[in-house]
């Protein structure tokens, strides 16, 4: 990826953060620092790596993104929004009665969402048995699934590292969001996952590990997957609240409540500010 395309790619990522805070506001509460790490990982998928047509989201020649860490539905919400799923104004809808945005994914609601998820560990399934599907009908179509590293700590995550491997689901892409937080302490802390590359390595995945907030880094990663006609693994390593810096790391960064304009005005003011540095490079 080269730098002009990067920058493209860090604006969109900014974009959704703002969006992402903004709704979350006006929703009062929600997942903050799930979204805000995943925003350049969805920013890259939807920059070119992944197939889409914003006018026809079911067209069949697309690729699949199943958010199996359906709790992050904001920042997917607002990446699609900024891509032309649907206007940007409909985000302002979040969760509310009748709307198409529930607060974890569902794809019988929104256009653009192909798997419905929020318990964690099953997205990844979905996205192992979709794969296989489009294997077993000969079509091209790749499927991609993000999950937390919290998430991993599921036994039905374990079946799929397993199962790919053996079932020679080479169109799959898991990426892992290794933002070292869950619920409410630090991954190691609850259920240590270790170093979750080194072991889907051993079940027989391609594997890489990179920076999740450098779109380049992110890209050349999903390249390498392709390249190795494996199913390919991707630990990110990713900053809870990133862009947010008085959240970043912090444990009370997860769902967090009593979220008001006036709250969020401050890391939106950075965001800005860091979006127009972009603007005059
Ligand atoms: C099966 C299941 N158990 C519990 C939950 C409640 N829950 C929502 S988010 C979350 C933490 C997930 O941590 P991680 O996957 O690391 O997500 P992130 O830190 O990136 O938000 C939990 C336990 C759930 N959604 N599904």
């Amino acid at each position: 990826m080269n730098e002009n395309k990067a920058v493209q790619v860090r604006r969109l990522a900014d974009n959704a953060r703002i969006e992402t805070l903004r709704m979350l506001a006006t929703l009062g509460n929600g997942h903050v620092g799930g979204s805000l790490s995943v925003c350049d990982a969805l920013a890259v998928l939807y920059s070119g790596r992944l197939k889409h047509d914003p006018q026809n989201p079911q067209w069949e020649g697309r690729d699949y993104l199943v958010l199996s860490k359906g709790h992050a539905g904001p920042a997917l919400y607002a990446t699609l929004a900024l891509r032309g799923f649907f206007p940007l104004e409909t985000l302002q809808t979040l969760n509310r009665v009748g709307t198409i945005l529930p607060s974890h994914c569902d794809r019988l609601k929104t256009p653009g969402i192909d798997m419905t998820t929020g318990s964690l560990g099953q997205g990844i399934s979905a996205a192992l048995g979709m794969a296989l599907g489009l294997k077993a009908q000969q079509k091209p179509n790749r499927v991609y699934a993000i999950i937390g590293d919290g998430e991993m700590q599921e036994g039905q995550v374990w079946e799929v590292l397993l199962a790919a491997p053996n079932k020679g689901a080479d169109n799959l892409i898991v990426l892992v969001d290794d933002n070292g937080q869950q619920v409410c302490d630090f991954t190691r802390n609850i259920n240590d996952i270790g170093d979750p590359a080194v072991k889907a390595a051993a079940f027989g995945w391609h594997t890489e590990t990179c920076d999740g907030h450098d779109p380049a880094a992110i890209d050349a990663a999903i390249q390498a997957c392709l390249d190795a006609k494996m199913p390919g693994f991707i630990r990110l390593k990713t900053v809870k609240g990133k862009g947010w810096a008085a959240m970043e790391g912090v444990v009370a960064n997860h769902a967090m409540k009593g979220l008001t304009a006036q709250i969020v005005a401050e890391p939106i003011a950075q965001l800005t500010a860091a979006l127009e540095e972009k603007e005059e490079a």
